[in-house]
């Protein structure tokens, strides 16, 4: 049976993928509605971040009685800030021992314990349901978040902290979308996101990991450096050597990687890279077997992601497509979007590792919703990236400084972080690729064949792909998607 607190109960509460962290039981306020559910919870505010949410009764441990052992397992700054601002609080005399509420407190009829801090707090706890609500351990300001800021629409601006990190996680109610997230913020520093990183509990499952390409790579030492246990595999093994250095193992054929691991994520290039890694002679489906799960990250057409689910699914196996949007550098830096649909228990699996590789996952229901969301999100990248090579083009023929014009563009409503780095690589010339062109016109191409079948017209994509193709030929497909740029200027 759980443990029974009382309001003023200093605890360790653990979120999923998240440390055990000092906090105190609190009343919530009315307007934060109780989970659903058998299981009891309790509403807990988390020193240090100033945060509340629901948590279970499970998840729950009395401070005092686990201190040693908790500090032990945790080296980490904010932590031990935490731990020292309890310390401070219970040398006040300002915190109830587990199961004990001060003689003197205020106790009210239920036995509840009233809290003697200025947190306000109304109702009783435990409710007897499951958590519905978690919210960010970023300083609320005494706000609650509302359901649909949790969808990935953005928070309002004073719910954001200056410790930018952590967790916004929806509640897990079928049919609607689900979101990790980590922070908000769009003007993020590298150091910001890395401490945010640092509070990641790596799953105990063993994850494989099949493509080193651009984007794999990154995934890969984001995984690796929040502590998961990874093992590699590339068609080129030599890509192989620099994560074996930095800690992952490394399997001799996919079907060894699937055999060894719980988990494994592939992202290759296109759809026949897909079905060569899944379908291919010592491919993914060799090993799949009860207890394996596949998560699909290549992008990559409906059609081609179902029948890998279905094939993954009729061995016994968990699948589930996870397409990234976002380029070389939010893939090294952990900022992806996951944009996954399929088995829902499976995308919880993964919870740690989404949270390692990116900033936010959704969930998004049934297997291809994911590839329908990532295909149009880059065909509106496609489509954005050719009119702006098209303007770039025309402002040059017009006689404009293309430094003048970027600087302008910075200043007005076209300041975003793609047009300021592809108007530099279209102004220096440098196309190193971040995200190569053949790569964009596969999913421009991709996109057009989702609208043939839905018959939905797609007139600016259509020449936005011709454009793309035109590139190709010119010898730019393994160039940046800006090098679009070299079809206009002609
Ligand atoms: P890259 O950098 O072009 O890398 C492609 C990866 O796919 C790379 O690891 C390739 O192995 C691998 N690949 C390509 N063809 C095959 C086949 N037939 N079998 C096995 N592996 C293969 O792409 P990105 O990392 O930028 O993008 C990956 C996906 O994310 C893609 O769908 C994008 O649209 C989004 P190699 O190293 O060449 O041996």
């Amino acid at each position: 049976m759980a443990a029974q607190f009382n309001i003023g109960d200093i605890v360790w509460a653990k979120l999923s993928s998240f440390p055990p962290w000092p906090s105190k039981i609190v009343r919530p306020k009315k307007d934060v509605k109780k989970p659903k559910g058998k299981k009891p919870v309790y509403f807990v505010f988390f020193y240090g971040t100033e945060d509340h949410a629901w948590v279970k009764a499970e998840n729950l441990k009395p401070f005092e009685e686990y201190k040693d052992q908790m500090i032990k397992s945790n080296k980490g700054k904010r932590f031990h800030q935490a731990v020292e601002a309890v310390e401070k609080v219970l040398r006040k005399g300002g915190g109830a021992k587990r199961g004990r509420p001060p003689k003197h407190s205020a106790a009210s009829k239920s036995g509840a314990y009233r809290d003697t801090d200025d947190i306000d707090h109304e109702e009783v706890v435990p409710s007897s349901k499951p958590v519905q609500k978690t919210y960010s351990r970023e300083p609320l300001l005494g706000k609650t978040v509302s359901p649909s800021t949790s969808i990935g629409l953005k928070r309002p601006p004073e719910s954001l902290g200056a410790e930018a990190s952590i967790i916004l996680k929806r509640p897990r109610e079928d049919n609607e979308s689900d979101l990790y997230n980590f922070d908000e913020s769009e003007h993020e520093t590298e150091s910001d996101i890395v401490t945010s990183k640092d509070d990641i509990t790596p799953t105990c499952l063993k994850i494989g990991f099949l493509g080193l390409g651009i984007m794999g790579s990154g995934m890969v030492r984001n995984l690796i450096k929040t502590g998961h246990s990874v093992m590699v595999w590339n068609r080129t093994p030599m890509k192989c050597r620099d994560f074996v250095q930095a800690g992952a193992s490394i399997g001799g054929t996919v079907t060894e990687v699937v055999a060894a691991c719980d988990i494994t994520f592939g992202c290759v290039s296109d759809p026949n890279a897909v079905r060569d890694l899944v379908f291919g002679t010592s491919g993914v489906l060799q090993s799949i077997r009860p207890g394996k799960a596949y998560v699909e990250m290549s992008t990559i057409d409906v059609e081609t992601v179902q029948d890998v689910a279905e094939s993954i699914e009729s061995r016994g196996g968990r699948f589930l497509e996870a397409p990234v949007i976002g380029t070389r550098k939010p893939a090294e830096d952990g900022m992806l979007v996951i944009v996954a649909g399929g088995d829902r228990s499976l995308f919880d699996d993964c919870e740690s590792c989404f949270l390692a590789m990116g900033k936010k996952a959704f969930y998004l229901g049934e297997v291809g919703s994911g590839t329908r969301m990532k295909l149009v999100a880059n065909m509106v990248l496609g489509s954005v990236m050719a009119g702006y090579a098209e303007g770039m083009s025309l402002a040059e023929r017009a006689g404009l400084d293309l430094q003048t014009v970027l600087d302008v563009f910075k200043e007005g409503p076209l300041n975003c972080a793609a047009v300021r780095s592809k108007g530099d690589a279209i102004l220096h010339s440098r196309f190193e690729p971040s995200f190569p062109l053949k790569h964009q016109q596969k999913d421009m191409r991709l996109a057009l064949a989702l609208g043939d079948e839905l018959k939905q017209s797609l007139p600016v994509a259509a020449a936005a792909n011709e454009m793309f193709k035109r590139a190709i030929s010119l010898g730019n497909g393994d160039n940046d998607m800006s090098s679009v740029y070299r079809a206009t200027a002609l």
